[in-house]
C-alpha cells in the first residue's frame, strides 16, 4: 500500500520524515507520521478506517467533527487547552475530514504529545484518573444535542442482539470450530436470561439514554505524562446515543482484570476489586451527580454485561473466522473471549461485594 501517496492528501506542516505503525487497537490500522519544517519536527496520527466495519464514513467523520468541536468550545470556555484536550482533525488539502482513495479511506490526527496510553493498569492512580475523565466526557457531553448524531454501528451494545448473532453464528459454524468451544457456548446460554436486562432497562424508562463513548478501554484515554491526568479522550469511532452503564462497564471490563484481555492463563484473571473501587469513586466524581440512582445502583450490572458480551463477541468472531477482531495468533478470539468468561464468573463470586462497594460512593 502506498501510504506516501495518502499522506500527500493531507494539509500537514512540512515533509514527512517517517511513517510507522502504532498502538494496539483492535480495529483502525493507525500509524504515527513524523514531519519537519525548517528543523522543527512534528507528529500526526493517520489511520486507515476500517470501513467493513464503519461502512458509512461521511457519518463517521461527521459525529466526530461535530463532538469533537463542541467539546473544543466547552473546553476553551473553562480555560483549557482544547488542542490536547481533544482530538484535533487534520482537513485534507481540498477541506475534506478524511480521503477517500483507491486504497481506502484515511484520516489524520494532531498528535496529543506528552501523554501516554496505557494497555494495562499499572498504578491504581492512572486508573482513578481515567476514570475521572470518562467521567467528565459524560457530563461535558450531556447537552450535546444527541439526534444530530448518527448510529455508526447501529445496535453496538444491544446485548441481545449480540446474543441473536452468536446463537446464528453458531449454528452455521461456517469453520466447524463450535466442537472446540463447548464449555464456552455453554457460557453463554447459561446467561441467556441476563442478555436483556440492560436495554429492557432503558426500554422502560428506567434508564436515561446519554451519550456515550462506548468503548472506553484504558487505551482509549490519553494520560498526561506530567499531571498524571487523563488529558484526552480518544477513539470516537463508536460515540452514540447509549447507557452510561455502557461505558462503566467496559472500562472495567478491560482495567480491572487482573489479567489481560486475552490473557490465556485464567488463574491471573479475576476482578481486582480494589481496581473497580478506584473506578467507581472516580467515575462518580467525573460524572459530577448527573447519574440517576437506578444508574448508580446497575454499575455491577453494567461491568458484568459488559464484561459478557465482549466475550460473546470475542466468541462469535472466533467462530466466523475471525473476520472481525484483528487476531495476532491462532485461536486469539477464543483465548480472548475465556478471559472475559472468567472474569464474569468472578464477578459473579464477588457480586454482593461490588454492590457494597458503589453503594459506598452513591450520593
Ligand atoms: P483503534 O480504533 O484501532 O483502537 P485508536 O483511535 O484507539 O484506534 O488509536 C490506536 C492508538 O493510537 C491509541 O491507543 C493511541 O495509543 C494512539 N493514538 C490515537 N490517537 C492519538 C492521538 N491523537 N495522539 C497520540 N496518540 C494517539
Ligand atoms: C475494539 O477499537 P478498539 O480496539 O478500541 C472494539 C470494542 C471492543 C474492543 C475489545 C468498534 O475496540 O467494541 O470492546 O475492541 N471496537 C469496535 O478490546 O468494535
Ligand atoms: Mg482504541
Amino acid at each position: 500500500m502506498d501510504l506516501g501517496q495518502c499522506i500527500g492528501e493531507f494539509a500537514l506542516e512540512g515533509s514527512v520524515t517517517g511513517i510507522k505503525e502504532y498502538g494496539s487497537g483492535h480495529i483502525n490500522a493507525t500509524y504515527l507520521v513524523e514531519t519537519e519544517l525548517k528543523g522543527i519536527q512534528k507528529k500526526y496520527i493517520f489511520q486507515r478506517i476500517n470501513t467493513d466495519i464503519f461502512q458509512n464514513v461521511d457519518h463517521l467523520m461527521e459525529n466526530i467533527t461535530n463532538v469533537t468541536s463542541y467539546l473544543g468550545k466547552r473546553i476553551a470556555r473553562r480555560g483549557g487547552d482544547a488542542s490536547r484536550e481533544t482530538l484535533t482533525v487534520i482537513p485534507t488539502k481540498d477541506g475534506g475530514s478524511y480521503y477517500r482513495g483507491s486504497q481506502g479511506c484515511f484520516r489524520m490526527y494532531q498528535f496529543i504529545s506528552d501523554a501516554s496510553c496505557f494497555d494495562a493498569v499499572d498504578k491504581p492512580e492512572d486508573f482513578y484518573e481515567s476514570a475521572v475523565a470518562f467521567g467528565n466526557f459524560q457530563a461535558d457531553l450531556s447537552e450535546f444535542p444527541a439526534e444530530t448524531l448518527h448510529e455508526t454501528i447501529p445496535d453496538f451494545h444491544n446485548t441481545g442482539k449480540r446474543f441473536e448473532t452468536f446463537c446464528k453464528v453458531r449454528k452455521e459454524d461456517p469453520l466447524g470450530r463450535a466442537a472446540l468451544a463447548g464449555p464456552e457456548i455453554a457460557f453463554v446460554m447459561e446467561r441467556e436470561s441476563q442478555m436483556r436486562v440492560l436495554s429492557d432497562l432503558l426500554k422502560n424508562g428506567e434508564l436515561p439514554l446519554r451519550v456515550t463513548h462506548n468503548d472506553t478501554k484504558l487505551n482509549n484515554i490519553m494520560m498526561d505524562n506530567k499531571t498524571g491526568k487523563g488529558i484526552c479522550v480518544i477513539d470516537l469511532d463508536t460515540v452514540m446515543p447509549g447507557l452510561s452503564l455502557y461505558d462503566f462497564g467496559d472500562a472495567i471490563r478491560f482495567g480491572a482484570n487482573t489479567g489481560a484481555e486475552d490473557e490465556t492463563d485464567l488463574s491471573k484473571v479475576s476482578l481486582d476489586l480494589g481496581l473497580f473501587e478506584c473506578y467507581t469513586k472516580g467515575y462518580l466524581k467525573g460524572c459530577q451527580g448527573s447519574l440517576t440512582e437506578t444508574e448508580c445502583r446497575m454499575l455491577p450490572m453494567g461491568a458484568k454485561i459488559m464484561t459478557l458480551e465482549c466475550g460473546m463477541r470475542f466468541l462469535t468472531d472466533y467462530l466466523a473466522g475471525d473476520v472481525y477482531f484483528k487476531i495476532h495468533r491462532k485461536n486469539h478470539n477464543l483465548d480472548r473471549c475465556r478471559s472475559q468468561f472468567a472474569l464474569v464468573a468472578d464477578m459473579e463470586k464477588n457480586w454482593p461485594k461490588m454492590e457494597a462497594i458503589v453503594q459506598k460512593y452513591m450520593v
